[in-house]
């Protein structure tokens, strides 16, 4: 018998049927998300930025992709290191603006042609983010909830623009496009008039989502925040906000695993949002001590919230999209790092035995349901994720470093 075989017979004697698993993990769709590949920097200026407001990424490992032929070139690395299905989270700071300076409130569905175009070559469905920071309209800390009307018509205009772009990658891609916003509207200081920010961060979404996109289309969904760097004291768009205006005008949630405080369980947030909404958006990211953005790895947090979109039954409304940027390590190592964590946990948690588990559990055998979640540390996890590398043509765990290092010194070498 093979490893894979023996594998599949213990997880059989569970109930649980690893081919048939397998099937369902290949289908999955992981949006990597761009800004791994260049610290967040964008492609606006010849040079790419630093990003800023609100972003900070911290590291200067060489190799950083300085166009995006070198950011599409270390994509399609990433690819051959990954298996399974996944599209890609495309920041609108990405666009292909050629030499002439496009500002946000001016970008173009032509300016995204070249990564859709490209994105159907390598078969990669594109979602999208507006880009509200590293921007001098950004400084002051507020875009959308600005107190300062010109500023906020600059990012209310950027906000529709965006929307509409994703309606038309949406369009040509045959698929709808994710359209993620957030904006690091907040103060470091303690902010007197909280509700006065609030209703003017209201009053520009409701007008941005004035015009309706077929969902086939464009989906919106709202990033929620705890603080972040300069937003200690007050965040415009906090959690309770965007819960509220989600609910009421029935816009999907985006729950970064970096967005709350570090004892929250992530996890037991998804069955109340799935329970009341259609569908979320999760940014996967890994917080250490605050909102980091490590690279995600495969620990209890991410597995618990692979469980939780298995167990709800509600994987199809759930849009799994990557949040991560560590620029103090090979950034391709990074990227596969992160993205193959989350398939990890998906797999871990698609093996779970959840009839058998329900059954202790309504029994009241409560030892019985402990020890069969016990159990799957144990069962031969390594060899049915082997397996499923294998069948998708990609290398297993054991390679990974050799070809990082490899790529390192051929191409990424080249680049300094
Ligand atoms: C910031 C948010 C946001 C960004 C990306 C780059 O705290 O998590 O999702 O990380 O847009
Ligand atoms: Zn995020």
């Amino acid at each position: 018998m093979s490893p894979y075989e023996t594998a599949k017979s213990r997880y059989a004697r569970y109930g649980v049927d690893t081919d048939s698993v397998l099937d369902q993990l290949a289908k999955i769709p992981i949006s990597i998300h761009c800004w791994q590949g260049d610290d967040v920097g964008g492609f606006e200026r010849p040079d790419s930025q630093l990003a800023g407001g609100g972003i900070q990424t911290t590291g200067n490992h060489p190799g950083k992709a300085k166009t995006i032929e070198q950011l599409r070139l270390d994509i399609e690395k990433v690819l051959t290191l990954v298996p399974g299905s996944h599209r890609l989270n495309l920041h609108a700071s990405y666009g292909e603006f050629g030499s002439t300076f496009v500002d946000r409130d001016q970008i173009e569905e032509k300016h995204y042609q070249g990564w859709v175009d490209w994105s159907r070559k390598v078969g990669l469905p594109l979602d999208f983010n507006g880009t509200f920071f590293s921007h001098p309209l950004a400084d002051d800390g507020y875009t959308l909830a600005s107190k300062d009307e010109r500023i906020r018509r600059f990012w209310i205009e950027h906000a529709k623009r965006c929307r509409k772009i994703a309606a038309w990658i949406g369009e040509q891609q045959g698929s709808p496009c994710i359209l993620d916003t957030w904006v690091p509207d907040g103060a470091k200081n303690y902010t007197v008039d909280k509700f006065g920010y609030r209703s003017i961060l209201k009053e520009s979404l409701d007008e941005i989502f004035e015009t309706e996109y077929d969902a086939d289309l464009m989906r919106d969904a709202l990033e929620t925040k705890l603080f972040g760097i300069g937003s200690e004291a007050f965040v415009v768009g906090s959690h309770e906000f965007y819960m509220n205006y989600a609910a009421r005008n029935n816009k999907m949630l985006c729950i970064d695993m970096g967005h709350f405080h570090t004892e929250e369980d992530i996890s037991d947030k998804l069955s109340s949002i799935l329970l009341f909404d259609d569908e979320i958006l999760l940014h996967v990211s890994r917080p250490m001590h605050w909102d980091s953005d490590h690279v995600v790895l495969f620990n209890d947090k991410v597995k618990m919230v692979a469980e939780e979109l298995v167990r709800s039954g509600k994987l199809e409304n759930s849009h799994i999209g990557l949040d991560f940027f560590d620029a103090s390590i090979n950034r391709i190592g990074a990227w596969v790092t992160g993205v193959r964590a989350m398939r990890k946990a998906l797999l871990f948690a698609l093996l779970q035995p959840i009839d058998l588990l329900i059954e202790y559990e309504e029994g009241g055998n409560g030892y019985g349901t402990m020890s069969l979640l016990e159990l799957q540390n144990v069962l031969p996890f390594g060899q049915v994720w082997d397996e499923f590398c294998s069948r998708h043509n990609v290398p297993l765990e054991d390679d990974l470093i050799d070809i990082i290092s490899a790529y390192e010194k051929t191409v990424l070498k080249e680049r300094t």
